[in-house]
C-alpha cells in the first residue's frame, strides 16, 4: 500500500486519482466546505444523481459519477457531528474510511483521494482524526495491499499534522 500527503484543492488535483471522497451530510444533496466545492466543480449532474440515493447514514459511503471533475467517481461518504456524540464519533469516522475504501475497491478503483473528513464544519480534532485515518488506512492495506490513498489536506498545517500522526 502507498499513502501520500499533499497540500490543495482536491477537485483541483483530482485527475491524478481514481476516485475523490466528499466529506457530505447525510442528506447527500450538497452543503460547504468541501463538498460545496465538489458539487461546483462537477457540476449540477452531480446534484441529480445524488438526488436518486435517498441519502446515506454516518459512517457509510456511496458512489456516483464524478461529470465534470476529471476523475472516473466520487466516493460520497459523512463523517460523524465530533460535539454531538464524541463517544462514538471515533468507530463512526473510521466506518467512513473503512466504508469509502470498501466502496472503491468494489468498483475496481485502488487510487483514492480523501479530504479531512469530519475536520472542518463537523469539528472533530485534526489529530484525533488522523489517527482514525490512519488506522482504517493500515487495516484495509491488509486486506488490499495495492491500494494508493492520498490525503489532500487544505492547509499546510493540516498536512503536518497527518503526516507527523501517520509517521509517528
Ligand atoms: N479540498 C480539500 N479539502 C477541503 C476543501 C477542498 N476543496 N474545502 C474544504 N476542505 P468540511 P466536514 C477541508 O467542513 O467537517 C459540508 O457542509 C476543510 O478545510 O468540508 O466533514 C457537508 O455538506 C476541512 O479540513 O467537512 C456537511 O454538512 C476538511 O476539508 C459538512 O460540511 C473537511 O471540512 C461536513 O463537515
Amino acid at each position: 500500500m502507498k499513502i501520500n500527503f499533499m497540500t490543495g484543492d482536491i477537485t483541483k488535483v483530482a485527475g491524478r486519482f481514481d476516485v475523490i471522497v466528499n466529506a457530505a451530510n447525510s442528506t447527500l444533496l450538497g452543503g460547504g466546505g468541501v463538498d460545496g466545492a465538489i458539487h461546483k466543480a462537477a457540476g449540477p449532474k452531480l446534484l441529480e444523481e445524488c438526488k436518486t440515493l435517498d441519502g446515506c447514514e454516518t459512517g457509510a459511503a456511496k458512489i456516483t459519477r464524478a461529470y465534470d471533475i476529471p476523475c472516473k467517481g466520487i466516493i460520497h461518504t459523512v463523517g460523524p457531528k465530533y460535539t454531538e456524540d464524541p463517544v462514538n464519533a471515533p468507530i463512526l469516522l473510521f466506518l467512513a474510511y473503512i466504508n469509502s475504501i470498501d466502496v472503491a475497491v468494489a468498483n475496481g478503483y485502488r487510487k483514492i483521494a480523501f479530504p479531512s473528513i469530519s475536520t472542518g464544519i463537523y469539528k472533530y480534532p485534526v489529530e484525533e482524526a488522523a489517527q482514525i485515518a490512519k488506522r482504517a488506512a493500515h487495516f484495509m492495506g491488509e486486506k488490499f495491499p495495492d491500494l494508493e490513498l492520498t490525503w489532500v489536506l487544505f492547509s499546510e498545517e493540516d498536512n503536518n499534522t497527518y503526516t507527523k500522526v501517520f509517521y509517528s
